[in-house]
């Protein structure tokens, strides 16, 4: 076993920590690298990670390393390589003697937790250290976050991987293949129901997706609603939101960046945007991305995306924009 890798992860005693962290440690994700874990909760909470630090030591993971817990994101952030920003206030709770219904109530508080967890990540943080937004609004969150870190060489993402991953399995069902058989599919945009899962421009064993699947009917009024809509989907049948396969995706997430991506192919993730695809510089913007040899990550640029395609992702882009300014007190 050779070095080692620092992982903080928020929302550490939530349901979608408890799937995801396991697995951070299990020889997979970061491969033969050793492990250093830090999990921060809030203050009411946090004594409850002493049982899953427990459940850790209990579950025989040789690749495991320091495992600490905290209330205290600045300690926590101290030379960490990778950040999973989990943690954030649900919609539907009381927060402050008020029901939290509104996207623009949550954007105001989750705002707040993000200037300070980003200045503390651009502080403390290493150079190069990635972070990993899946606390909602993400895509806005990690805005507030890369703006209060002010540090260009640190990556920023908001997860979008699960929306991916969904339609990949969509498009399976549809064509009847495996979902390892569909590449390069890209969510343009925000992790909202705006976000445009583009079958266009995937790849379906080995054919584009325009030929593959042939039937914009379909796709407009059956996988666009369903890859959409399935966070909602799984609440409705489960009663709590989805959290295994969250937490497949944020590993899916680092695995992505860790290594090198296959050619033809991509992986999706919001970054910030440097105006590629008309997009709002600054913005948080669902895009194709590619991990090159050097272990930096790119925007794929040679997409072309049809009328239809561009019609629905700027609406997207609409309300990243419309998010930036709701949030823009934050942003000094
Ligand atoms: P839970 O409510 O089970 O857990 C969230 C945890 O975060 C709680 O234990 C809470 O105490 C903690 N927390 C809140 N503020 C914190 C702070 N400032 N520092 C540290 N911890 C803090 O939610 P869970 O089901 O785990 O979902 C977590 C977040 O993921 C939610 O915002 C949810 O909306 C979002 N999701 C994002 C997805 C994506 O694809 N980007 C998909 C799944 C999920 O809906």
């Amino acid at each position: 076993m050779s070095s080692r890798v620092k992982v903080v992860v928020t929302g550490a005693a939530g349901q979608i920590a408890y799937s995801l962290i396991p697995r951070l440690v299990d020889g997979k994700t970061f491969g033969n690298k050793i492990v250093d874990l830090c999990l921060v909760e809030i203050p009411q909470v946090v004594s409850k990670l002493e049982g899953l630090v427990m459940e850790l030591e209990d579950s025989y993971f040789p690749h495991m390393g320091e495992v600490t817990y905290t209330d205290n994101f600045d300690e926590a952030s101290h030379d960490a390589d990778w950040f999973l920003l989990v943690g954030s206030i649900p919609r539907g709770i009381v927060y402050e003697g008020k029901k939290i219904e509104e996207r623009s109530d949550l954007l105001k508080i989750n705002g707040g937790i993000f200037v300070n967890q980003g200045k503390a990540i651009g502080e403390n943080g290493k150079d190069n250290a990635k972070i990993l937004v899946v606390g909602n609004p993400a895509n806005t969150n990690a805005l507030i976050g890369k703006n209060a870190a002010g540090k260009d060489s640190q990556l920023w993402m908001a997860m979008t991987m699960l929306d991916a991953s969904r339609a990949k399995s969509v498009i399976s069902k549809k064509t009847n293949t495996n979902v390892s058989e569909v590449k390069n599919m890209i969510i343009w945009g925000n992790h909202s129901p705006t976000m445009y899962p583009d079958v266009e421009n995937a790849v379906i064993n080995g054919k584009s997706g325009t030929e593959a699947i042939n039937d914009m009917t379909w796709v407009e009024n059956a996988f666009l609603p369903t890859v959409q809509q399935r966070g909602k989907s799984v609440i409705d049948a489960r009663g709590a939101s989805s959290a295994t396969s969250a937490a497949k995706a944020a590993l899916d997430t680092i695995i992505a960046c860790e290594n090198t991506t296959e050619a033809g192919d991509c992986f999706s993730a919001a970054i910030a945007s440097d105006g590629s695809y008309g997009v709002p510089e600054g913005l948080i913007c669902g895009y194709p991305l590619m991990t090159l040899e050097d272990g930096s990550v790119e925007i794929k640029r040679d997409i072309s995306l049809s009328d239809f395609a561009k019609e629905r992702f700027q609406l997207s882009i609409d309300e990243l924009s419309s998010e930036r300014e709701a949030v823009k007190h934050l942003m000094k």
